[in-house]
């Protein structure tokens, strides 16, 4: 309905919550990367609000927040060419997910399936109440920028649906037509990685197992040993893509090797039809550590000047303020504050 009133703007943010993993790579990262390279309008957030959704050690939050900021332009961000800015400088943020708090319905957040998946077996009444309201400051992360598309790995997509359902539900109340109805942008051969104990499982990295994922800070041995450690089963790989439809473990590491190789999995399991998974792993892991070896590099060369790398957030917020600012007062007029005071 909206969508052509709004320029092509992407918007993707990346939680500070501990080490990158593949699945964040493969889900994410390599796409931003990729949108950037189209030429589009990106902008790309350390989201920290979100990460304190749950609790973080203050020291390692910040060196997270810089391990990230150097994962970022290690995987091919160019602060030149996209905008990289950790979201806590940005005060609009906080601001409008207040104003969503108040659209939202507590309803639409206890539905989402990763507040259950966060809250299973555990008591939800002692979580903190952002990591309920997580959704309402992600829906304010997309829409402060009228972000038109959103890359995201599938586990997202429930989020960015209920972005648009805010969007909708705040153009309706107030009368306007003022935020897009945003879409996702899943696309690609591991838009869900799963953890590398189980397969039904998706790769994370606060997962309580570091052999569940592969890091992206993982050297050659340890993605070796990870990968020669994955769980399979007994059986060789099919000749057919479709014959590990009951078998999650395996069509991960197929889904892996693929998206890696930059192949179909088809192709992959043809190519690897009727061998066992000792002669498969070992040219998985060559495959991964040829790929996540010189990002860990230049990471490392990148981390090595962390007031660089604080002068380069602080650059981008700047920027990514000056778009937010407008957008954030307009929807204070629309909301009915008085605007007296200039800024
Ligand atoms: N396993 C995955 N496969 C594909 N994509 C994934 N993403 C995360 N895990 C996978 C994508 O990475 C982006 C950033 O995610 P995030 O860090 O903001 O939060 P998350 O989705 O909750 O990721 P984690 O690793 O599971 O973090 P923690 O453990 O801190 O909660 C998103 O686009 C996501 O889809």
């Amino acid at each position: 309905m909206t969508a052509a009133k709004f320029s092509h703007r992407v918007f993707s943010g990346i939680q500070p919550s501990g080490n990158l993993t593949l699945g964040n790579y493969l889900g994410a990262l390599r796409r931003f990367v990729e949108m950037q390279e189209e030429g589009i309008e990106t902008l790309y957030c350390m989201v920290d609000l979100h990460a304190i959704t749950v609790w973080q050690d203050p020291a390692r939050l910040r060196a997270s927040t810089r391990e990230l900021a150097a994962a970022f332009m290690a995987c091919g961000l160019d602060p030149k060419r996209s905008i990289l800015f950790n979201q806590s400088q940005v005060a609009g943020h906080a601001q409008l997910a207040w104003v969503f708090n108040c659209v939202a319905r507590m309803g639409w957040m206890g539905r989402m399936t990763q507040w259950k998946e966060k809250t299973a077996g555990k008591n939800a009444e002692a979580e903190s109440l952002g990591l309920f309201a997580y959704p309402s400051l992600m829906a304010a992360d997309i829409l402060l920028y009228h972000a038109t598309h959103v890359p995201v790995g599938e586990d997202q997509k429930q989020h960015i649906e209920l972005t648009r359902d805010i969007a909708a539900k705040f153009n309706h109340d107030y009368g306007v037509d003022f935020f897009p109805i945003t879409e996702p942008v899943i696309e690609g051969a591991a838009t869900r990685v799963m953890s590398l104990r189980d397969g039904t499982k998706k790769m994370s990295k606060s997962d309580p197992s570091d052999m569940s994922r592969i890091n992206l800070t993982d050297d050659a041995d340890a993605i070796a040993s990870k990968i020669r450690k994955a769980r399979t089963d007994p059986e060789p790989l099919p000749d057919a893509f479709s014959a590990l439809a009951e078998r999650p473990e395996a069509r991960n590491l197929v889904n892996i090797y693929a998206a890696l190789a930059g192949e179909a999995p088809e192709k992959v399991v043809e190519d690897f039809a009727g061998k066992p998974f000792s002669e498969f792993k070992p040219a998985l892991a060559d495959l991964a550590v040829a790929h996540l070896a010189p990002i860990t590099t230049r990471m490392k060369g990148l981390l090595a000047d962390p007031a660089e790398i604080d002068r380069i957030l602080g650059e981008g917020a700047d920027k990514a303020s000056a778009i937010a600012e407008p957008i954030l007062d307009r929807t204070f007029e629309i909301v009915g504050f008085v605007r007296s005071r200039s800024r």
